[in-house]
């Protein structure tokens, strides 16, 4: 699926969770639930990108934030959400907000370790940013079948290029100065 004409989906991210850490570095503030789960429903356009492998993902991913969405019209706080399933002892219970909090977290430490991969690797290939954030962050809790089943999506990935020009940073509108090795691929 490919972006609206001149929307930069990275960018928003970026501007989202920069607002999330100020609120976090503040300490004095709490985080609340309904922009946090807004911030991470923007991730959703990247799935898109990454091809039909990465359907499944998407699904989960989507069903986990949009029931944090639906909680924050009840309850204020992450802090909040997770207290309450504290006390209602259910925080390991399938379906349950503390849960799926925890497996979006996963999801933006992926979006994280995945871009700091592709700003580090060499060449164009993104199988092996993406392979290498995986380990990292899923593979330890994810079974035998969803870890075949990810390692063999990872064949149907577009490239480093193909990635970018989809989010419209192909750098067509950045100075060759900055030097990024992503810029010049
Ligand atoms: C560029 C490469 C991107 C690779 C993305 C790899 C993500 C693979 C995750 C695929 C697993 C989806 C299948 C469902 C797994 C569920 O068993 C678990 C547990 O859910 P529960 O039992 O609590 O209902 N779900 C998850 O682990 C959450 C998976 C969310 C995936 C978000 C990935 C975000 C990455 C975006 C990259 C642009």
């Amino acid at each position: 699926m490919a972006n609206t004409e001149g929307e930069k989906p990275l960018r928003k991210i970026a501007e989202a969770f920069k607002d999330l850490a100020a609120v976090v570095n503040s300490e004095t503030l709490e985080l609340e639930v309904g922009p946090f789960s807004h911030a991470c429903s923007l991730i959703s356009p990247l799935f898109g990108c990454l091809g039909i492998a990465f359907k499944f993902a998407e699904l989960d991913y989507v069903a986990k934030v949009g029931d944090l969405a639906e909680a924050s019209k009840s309850i204020a706080t992450l802090q909040a959400l997770v207290d309450r399933d504290v006390e209602s002892n259910c925080v390991r219970n399938a379906g349950s907000h503390t849960r799926n909090l925890l497996r979006v977290k996963r999801g933006i430490d992926m979006v994280r370790v995945l871009f700091e991969q592709i700003i580090a690797s060499e060449g164009n290939s993104l199988k092996d940013p993406a392979s290498t954030a995986y380990a990292q962050v899923f593979a330890p809790h994810h079974g035998w079948a969803i870890r075949k089943a990810v390692a063999a999506g990872m064949y149907a990935l577009p490239t480093k290029a193909q990635l970018l020009k989809k989010l419209n940073e192909d750098g067509k509108c950045m100075k060759p100065q900055h030097g990024l090795r992503w810029k010049t691929i």
